[in-house]
C-alpha cells in the first residue's frame, strides 16, 4: 500500500465523556472554525482533503450493567464502536484518516478502525502525550477512558482487563513492543510500574533534554519501524505541548514539548513516508483565555499540517 497518499480524510469525533473537564467535544469544530481544511489544501497544490464531517453514535442497551471504575463506559463503547466504522470506511476510499477529538479515549475506536484494514505487526504507533494512557480499570486513579485508551488496544494487557459486553467489537491486539511514547511527564503510580514490568519503549522530557528532539524522533521511528517497513499512527495528545503553546486542554501539564520541538517530529515522521493515519486530541475551547484557545488550535493546526507535507523550509508545489 501507498503511504503519505496525497488524499487526506478529515473526521471529527465531538466526545469528551472520556475525560474528567467537559469541552473536548467542542475541539472539531473549533479546528474547522480555526480554517484547518482551508490550511490543509494551501499546504500543496496536489493535496486533496475530504471533510467527513462528525462521527455520531446511539447507546446501546446495557440492561443498567456497570463495570467498576469506567466512567461513561457505555458512550466511550458506543462512540468508538462508531468511529472505528468510519475510520475503516476512510482508508477504503484510499484516504489518510485523521481524526480530530474529542479525548484521548478516541484512539480505541480510531486505531481499531486502522486494525480493520491491516494486520497487528503491520502497524506500528507513536503516542505523543504527556501521560501514558495505559492505565486499566483497576489502575486508573480517576476511572477517566481517556486515561486507559492504549492498554485497551495491547494483547499483553487483555488478561488485566474484565469482559466488558460493551467493548466485545475492539479486537485490538497490538504487542506493546509496536508502540513508543514521547513527551511524558505525568505518569501513576501503577502506570509506572507496567512500563518497567513491560520494558515499554518511551522518550520522556528528560530524554529530550539530553538527546535533543532530532535523535529523540529518529530512535523513536527505529525502535518501532526498524526496517521502515511497517505503516505508522501517531495518536498525538495536545497535551503534550507546554501550556505555553498548548494551555486550552483538560490537564496541562508543564514543562513540555515547544512547538517548534513537535513540528520538527512532525516532519520527520511526514519525511519518514510512513505515517498513514493520525488522531489529534484533548482540544478543549472552553480552557482559558481567548488567547489560549487561539494559540492553542494553532499549534494543532501546524502539528497536523506538518504531518502531512507543511515544511518550514517552504513547499514546492
Ligand atoms: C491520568 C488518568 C489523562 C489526559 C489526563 C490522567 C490521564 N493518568 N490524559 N489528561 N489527556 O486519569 O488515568
Ligand atoms: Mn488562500
Ligand atoms: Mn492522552
Ligand atoms: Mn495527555
Amino acid at each position: 500500500r501507498a503511504f503519505n497518499s496525497k488524499a487526506i480524510g478529515i473526521l471529527g469525533v465531538p466526545f469528551d465523556k472520556g475525560a474528567g473537564t467537559r469541552g473536548t467535544d467542542k475541539g472539531p469544530n473549533a479546528l474547522r472554525e480555526a480554517g484547518l481544511i482551508d490550511e490543509i489544501k494551501h499546504i500543496s497544490s496536489n493535496i486533496d482533503v475530504k471533510d467527513y464531517g462528525d462521527v455520531h453514535y446511539e447507546l446501546m442497551n446495557t440492561n443498567g450493567r456497570k463495570i467498576h471504575n469506567l466512567n461513561d463506559l457505555s458512550d466511550v463503547a458506543a462512540c468508538n464502536k462508531a468511529l472505528a466504522d468510519q475510520v475503516e470506511k476512510i482508508i477504503k476510499d484510499n484516504r489518510m484518516p485523521i481524526t480530530l477529538g474529542g479525548c484521548h479515549s478516541i484512539a480505541i475506536g480510531s486505531i481499531s478502525g486502522v486494525l480493520r484494514t491491516t494486520t497487528p505487526d503491520n502497524l506500528c504507533i507513536l503516542w505523543v502525550d504527556a501521560h501514558l494512557d495505559l492505565n486499566t480499570n483497576t489502575t486508573s486513579p480517576t476511572g477517566n477512558m481517556h486515561g486507559m485508551p492504549a492498554s485497551l488496544l495491547v494483547k499483553e494487557l487483555r488478561s488485566n482487563w474484565p469482559t466488558i459486553p460493551e467493548l466485545e467489537w475492539c479486537k485490538a491486539d497490538l504487542s506493546l513492543r509496536n508502540f513508543c511514547w514521547i513527551g511524558l511527564r505525568s505518569i501513576d503510580y501503577y502506570e509506572r510500574i507496567m512500563m518497567e514490568q513491560y520494558g515499554i519503549k518511551y522518550f520522556d522530557m528528560r530524554d529530550i533534554d539530553r538527546m535533543g528532539i532530532d535523535k529523540v524522533t529518529n530512535a523513536a521511528l527505529k525502535a518501532i519501524n526498524p526496517n521502515g517497513d511497517r505503516q505508522l499512527h501517531v495518536s498525538f495528545d495536545i497535551d503534550s505541548l507546554d501550556p505555553l503553546f498548548a494551555n486550552s486542554t483538560g490537564t496541562p501539564a508543564g514543562a513540555g514539548l515547544t512547538l517548534r520541538e513537535c513540528l520538527f517530529l512532525m516532519e520527520e515522521v511526514h519525511r519518514s513516508g510512513t505515517l498513514s493515519s493520525m488522531d489529534l486530541v484533548e482540544v478543549n475551547p472552553l480552557v482559558g483565555d481567548v488567547r489560549d484557545v487561539t494559540n492553542t488550535l494553532n499549534s494543532a493546526k501546524a502539528i497536523v499540517c506538518a504531518a502531512i507535507g507543511s515544511n518550514r523550509s517552504g513547499n514546492s508545489s
